[in-house]
């Protein structure tokens, strides 16, 4: 699972990616501080299962607190997009190729008014066009790596009389394009799948445009909801994009409040409303604390970047978490209490399961047994979220 941080210059990008992932990144109030891409892990929350067990797991990857799971997910932190970037303004847009496989985007947006198209400071700036901005260029990124190969691919389609459906998936597999996806498009679109060679450049253009929309679907971190004017460009946005998921965030209050949690000052756990002082706070701290809980915690009910984090998998790409775990015992070999949970999409099977696992399980697949009922289920299975399952092989 991989998720990129996309927006203009200075919207917060890196600091949202800091405060998931807790790496060391440039933070800096001018535009274009980032140049390379930053990689690294951030965390879906869930309900564990281990209380349902009256256990407690000691997960191998990420961790858990208080019975709450913290599932790692890569995240992907790239430099600021503008208008133009596709004829190369700003950094343009090439680095966006370290994105192709992305899962989804989160494209966050500075609501305060405080930052220019451009990511330069400015007073009452309206950021309802940023959305259709970082669109339009995403739109001109897909078209960009559609374009490279237009000419040749569309003239052997049309000479091999190649399905055209598979035949674009398999091209553009690397973008996470599936047939259905093109299907979909085609069907929406009313491409003519026999002449791809005689499309017009806006037709490539809207082919581009639906496939983008399709592969790296979107939801919007409306970021820096600490300033004042925030409220207000949220509900304008919201009016605006109504199709949209748009949900309110401070990462800066985020990362302020995990920075603490780090150094022991404070116990907070990512995605709550609340946090409990631990140590002796200078005056500047308490201050710092006091806002965070009066400015973000208190009026939006926590800081919204576990929040956005998790809508991103579980409510836009609709991904369910499974746990391996023996029908008899939950710990694995070393004693290891449920030590693994992974993130699969929703459709997926108990058989799709055993493959994510390790291709002999999928290949030797006899059942699955249901660690909560202890009862057996067949390879069809459709799996739901927070399931715990047993594969049995031959
Ligand atoms: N008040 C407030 N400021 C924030 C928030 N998030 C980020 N900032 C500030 O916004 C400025 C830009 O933050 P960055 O995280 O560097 O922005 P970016 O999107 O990575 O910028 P580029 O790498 O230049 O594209 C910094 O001064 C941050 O401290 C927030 O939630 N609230
Ligand atoms: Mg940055």
């Amino acid at each position: 699972m991989l998720i990129g941080l996309v927006g203009k210059p200075s919207c917060g990008k890196s600091t949202f990616f800091k405060a998931a992932t807790l790496a060391d990144v440039l933070i800096a109030n001018y535009p274009f501080a980032t140049i390379k891409p930053n990689h690294g892990i951030g965390h879906v929350k869930i309900d564990c299962i281990d209380k349902e067990f009256n256990v407690n797991c000691n997960p191998s990857k990420g961790y858990c607190v208080n019975h709450k799971r913290f599932v790692p997910i890569e995240l992907l932190d790239v430099a600021g997009l503008v208008e133009g970037a596709s004829n190369g303004k700003g950094l343009g847009n090439q680095f966006l190729d370290d994105l192709t496989s992305a899962d989804a985007f989160i494209q966050i947006v500075d609501v305060s008014g405080e930052t220019d198209s451009e990511g330069k400071e400015t007073k009452d700036y309206n950021p309802i066009s940023d959305i259709q901005m970082l669109e339009n260029e995403l739109d001109m990124w897909y078209l960009g790596i559609l374009k490279k190969v237009w000419k040749t691919f569309a003239r052997t389609i049309q000479n091999t009389k190649a399905d055209f459906a598979k035949s674009v998936a398999k091209q553009f597999s690397g973008l996470k394009v599936i047939e259905d996806d093109v299907k979909d498009v085609v069907r929406k679109g009313n491409f003519n799948t026999e002449k791809p060679n005689e499309w017009s450049d806006e037709q490539l253009l809207r082919f581009a445009h639906e496939l983008r929309h399709l592969t790296k679907p979107m939801v919007i971190a409306a970021n820096k909801i600490d300033k004042p004017a925030s409220k207000a460009n949220i509900e304008n946005l919201k009016q605006d994009y109504p199709e949209l998921m748009i949900i309110p965030c401070s990462a800066e209050a985020e990362l302020a409040l995990r920075e603490a949690a780090k150094h022991d000052i404070i116990n907070y756990i990512p995605g709550e409303d609340n946090f409990e002082i631990k140590g002796e706070l200078n005056e500047k701290q308490k201050l710092a604390l006091d806002k965070i809980k009066t400015d973000v915690l208190d009026v939006y009910g926590s800081t919204g970047v576990q929040e956005v984090l998790n809508k991103t998998v579980f409510d836009l790409l609709k991904y369910i978490a499974i746990f391996p775990a023996g029908a008899n015992k939950l710990a694995d070999s070393k004693g290891n209490i449920l030590p693994d949970c992974f993130l699969l999409p929703g459709e997926s099977t108990a058989l799709d399961f055993a493959y994510a696992l390790h291709s002999d399980f999928g290949d030797n697949f006899i059942k699955a047994i249901d660690a909560r009922t202890k009862q057996a289920v067949g390879k069809d299975y459709k799996l739901k979220n927070r399931d715990a399952l047993e594969i049995m092989t031959r």
